[in-house]
């Protein structure tokens, strides 16, 4: 945990990943974040299997979302995402293809932009069960384009998206086996 002052906001990520052990990787990678000046994981969802969307000839992924308090602005937000990821040695190589790990930024409370980089809320949410399941574990009235998450989820295709672990602790260091 780290120092986040009166400037904060709740901030959620996306996290998925289908390569290596992922569930390892999420792990690190909170515990990463949440040591990072001017962040604090406030909680993290349930782990979900979700078939592959995109390209569905790869193998199947873990999902989960965290909910962050945070004092960064939205740029150095997903510059420590990025960094996350390299961390975690994950390679880009096509797009919504096989990957070790994945952040992507939500939401954030009170923030909409659009630049190159970076889009606030995150543009596909809407239409993604493996993003919504999650999401809604921590913030299913949270207002995404004009509708909640949990109105969203309601008309997302589900099928196959497993639950594999409870809400809580899986994802604290202290829990790993
Ligand atoms: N970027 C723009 N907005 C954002 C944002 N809100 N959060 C830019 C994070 N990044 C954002 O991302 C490319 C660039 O998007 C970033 O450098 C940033 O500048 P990327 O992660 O390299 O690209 P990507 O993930 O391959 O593509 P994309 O379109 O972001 O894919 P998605 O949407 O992340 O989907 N199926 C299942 N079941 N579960 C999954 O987690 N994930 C994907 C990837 C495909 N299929 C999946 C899953
Ligand atoms: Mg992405």
């Amino acid at each position: 945990m780290s120092s986040v002052t009166e400037a904060s906001r709740r901030a959620w990520l996306g996290l998925g990943g289908n390569l290596g052990d992922v569930r390892y990787s999420m792990i690190e990678v909170l515990d990463w974040l949440d040591q990072r000046d001017g962040i604090t994981v406030n909680s993290v969802s349930s782990l979900y299997e979700t078939p592959p969307w995109g390209i569905t000839d790869q193998p199947v992924f873990l999902n989960a979302c965290a909910e962050l308090v945070t004092s960064l602005a939205p740029p150095e937000l997903l510059s420590a995402c990025l960094e996350g990821e390299r961390r975690m040695k994950r390679v880009r190589n096509e797009r919504w293809g096989p990957r070790t790990i994945d952040l992507d930024i939500l939401a954030m409370e009170g923030v909409e932009l659009q630049t190159p980089e970076l889009v606030i809320p995150h543009p596909r949410i809407s239409e993604r069960a493996f993003v919504l399941m999650p999401l809604c574990d921590l913030a299913p009235l949270l207002e995404l384009n004009g509708k909640s998450a949990a109105s969203w989820l309601e008309l997302c295709d589900t099928t196959g998206v497993k639950k594999i672990a409870n809400a809580a602790d899986w994802w604290r260091k202290e829990s790993r086996a």
